[in-house]
Order: structure tokens, then C-alpha cells, then sequence
């Protein structure tokens, strides 16, 4: 996928959000990339302590991912995959990429997809806003669930007939 045409729009400010980051381990360097940009845009946003949990690997972000959705008005979930010579790179994204979906739309609390599925560790660096990184990942799951929070409370406390701004 492109990261060509991704927005430039701010996001809001909105210092009351109980936001969460799951972050899993694998792949430090750029794990560490994800992070930092994530907490970028929660400061961005005028958040400045949000909840961040660990998780071992990429599989195991929906759980977790579950649990922080009960509390939180907002979850990024970070990992980096890296394909090998075995069809388990397929398993853990589509597992933990379903499982995200699912904890999304199950408790109507936007999940930023922070989650990386690479070739190899070059693609991953690339994306993983670090020093000379085209992309900066971690800070554009974060901006998509910040943003999303604030259409979701314009959409459920509009007073019907009323045209939400674009
Ligand atoms: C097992 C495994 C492998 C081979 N590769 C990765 C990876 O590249 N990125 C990642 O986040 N996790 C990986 N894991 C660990 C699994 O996500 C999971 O933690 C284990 O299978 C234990 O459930």
C-alpha cells in the first residue's frame, strides 16, 4: 500500500481523552520509532499521559487491545511483522489485524492500526518515523484514532438535522 495522499489535516485538540497505546516488542529500533511518534500526536492533542501497555508480540494486541477499549476512549495499537520463510507472517497479521477489527466495532471505540506487516526490516524503518524514515507511522494510527474520538462525539451528541463539518 502507498503511504502517497495519507492527510495533512490537524488533529484535534482535545486534552480529556483517556487514550491507550498498545505497543508490542518485537523489532525494537522500530518499535521504538512507533512509539515515539504516537505519543507525538497524543501531546499533539494536548493528551499528555496516556496509558501505554506492552504487549510480547503482534498476536497478542487485540486482547489487550479489548481490555483498554473498556476504559479508554481511544486505542493505537503499534507492532512490526517481518515476513520469513514460513506462511506464520499470514497467521499473526491476519490475526491480530481481524482481532483489532473486531475490538474497533465491538465497543464502538476507534483502534489506530499502527501495525506494520514488511518484507523486511528496511521497509519497517522506512515507516517507522525514525531518522530518515519516509513514514511516520506510529504518529498516523494515533492521529486516525484522535481525529475518529472527535467525529464519533459530533456524530452521537449532534442534534438531528444538523451537518457535521467535513
Ligand atoms: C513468533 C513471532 C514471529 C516469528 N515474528 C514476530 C514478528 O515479526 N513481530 C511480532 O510482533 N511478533 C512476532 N512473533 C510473536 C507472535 O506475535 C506471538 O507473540 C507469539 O506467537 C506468542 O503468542
Amino acid at each position: 500500500m502507498s503511504g502517497a495522499g495519507s492527510p495533512t489535516t490537524p488533529i484535534p485538540h482535545q486534552p480529556g481523552t483517556r487514550l491507550a497505546i498498545v505497543a508490542a516488542t518485537w523489532h525494537q529500533a522500530v518499535m521504538d520509532g512507533l512509539l515515539a511518534g504516537a505519543l507525538r500526536a497524543a501531546a499533539e492533542a494536548g493528551i499528555s499521559d496516556p496509558t501505554v501497555v506492552r504487549a510480547p508480540g503482534s498476536f497478542e494486541l487485540p486482547v489487550l487491545a479489548d481490555a483498554l477499549a473498556r476504559d479508554h476512549d481511544a486505542v493505537v495499537a503499534l507492532g512490526v511483522v517481518i515476513r520469513g520463510g514460513t506462511p506464520h507472517f499470514e497467521y499473526v497479521c491476519a490475526a491480530a489485524t481481524d482481532g483489532l477489527t473486531r475490538v474497533s466495532l465491538d465497543h464502538g471505540v476507534p483502534v489506530g492500526f499502527g501495525l506494520l506487516t514488511c518484507d523486511d526490516e528496511q521497509q519497517a524503518r522506512d515507516r517507522a518515523g525514525l531518522p530518515g524514515s519516509r513514514e511516520d507511522k506510529g504518529h498516523e494510527a494515533a492521529a486516525a484514532a484522535l481525529t475518529t474520538v472527535h467525529t464519533l462525539a459530533g456524530i452521537r451528541g449532534r442534534t438531528p438535522g444538523t451537518v457535521l463539518p467535513a
